[in-house]
């Protein structure tokens, strides 16, 4: 692993962004070095010591900084061997905002996807579905269920349940859901999701290769045509492990006004 002292006192002497206490402009020093690209995830950050003389603080300023550094997750301390630049996130970023489908997400990350198939096909609907779908009697529910992957890595547990108007041979969706409702002009426009957190009993935490009683995020999905329709109630298990969801706000109307 690199020694970043080169890069880090490239600028001799060291000049520390201004404001605030000393252990706070060391902090945000080291951030930027990190940001610039002057020191990247796996180096090895100069000792205490070291760094404390060349920055001309004092070594219990380091440590805090350090330690600040450590909680956020940007730096990471290893027993024995020193302190390093944390290695990127391995976390997936989904948008809250933007009605996706799995596919297109991964693919946006240049990412590989595929599904184990757990089920597919025609069943009388349940109670919840009926109402969720707006069924009549008689009617029929299209189920699918799919343990997606990206490469070997289990993501999410997907069960759709659509009507069979919809979805009338489950069996024909090659990969992608979405993809095969657009070709019959059945792709939603619009969603409604209700995200809570969770913790994973043994099958799903069995098929997404975590412990039993590991965090999960569970995701109910109800997606519309712009006529209004009801197209899919899906059930989504993704693990907490991967996922960050992510979500843009605005100053509301009513706060602007206020706020001028
Ligand atoms: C997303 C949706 C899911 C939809 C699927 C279609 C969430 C939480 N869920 O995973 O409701 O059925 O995409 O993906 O985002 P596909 O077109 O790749 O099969």
């Amino acid at each position: 692993m690199a020694d970043i002292s080169n890069k880090l006192f490239a600028s001799d002497p060291v000049v520390l962004p201004k404001g605030g206490p000393l252990y706070l402009q060391l902090k945000r020093w080291i951030e930027e070095a990190i940001e610039r690209g002057a020191v990247k995830p796996g180096d090895a950050l100069p000792s205490e010591r070291d760094l404390a003389l060349k920055v001309d603080v004092s070594r219990v300023t380091v440590r805090k900084a350090v330690q600040h550094l450590v909680r956020a997750g940007v730096l990471v301390q290893r027993h024995g061997s020193g302190t390093f630049v944390a290695p990127h996130s391995q976390r997936v970023e989904q948008s809250l905002s933007q009605l996706t489908s799995f596919t297109e997400d991964m693919a946006r990350r240049g990412m590989s996807v595929r599904a184990i198939w757990l089920d597919r096909g025609l069943y009388p609907p349940s109670p919840e579905e009926t109402v969720a779908l707006g069924l009549s009697g008689g009617d029929l529910v299209a189920r699918i269920a799919r343990l997606r992957l990206s490469g070997d890595i289990p993501l999410a547990i997907e069960r759709a349940s659509l009507s069979s108007r919809l979805l009338p041979d489950p069996e024909a969706i090659e990969s992608s859901l979405y993809a095969h409702l657009e070709r019959s002009n059945h792709r939603p426009v619009r969603a409604i999701q209700r995200i809570r957190a969770a913790s994973l009993g043994a099958a799903d935490a069995g098929l997404l290769g975590v412990a039993e009683g590991a965090a999960s995020l569970n995701i109910e999905r109800i997606s519309y045509l712009e006529s209004g329709r009801v197209v899919e109630f899906t059930r989504s298990i993704y693990r907490g492990d991967t996922y960050d969801f992510v979500a843009e706000l605005r100053i509301g109307a009513a706060s602007e006004t206020r706020a001028k």
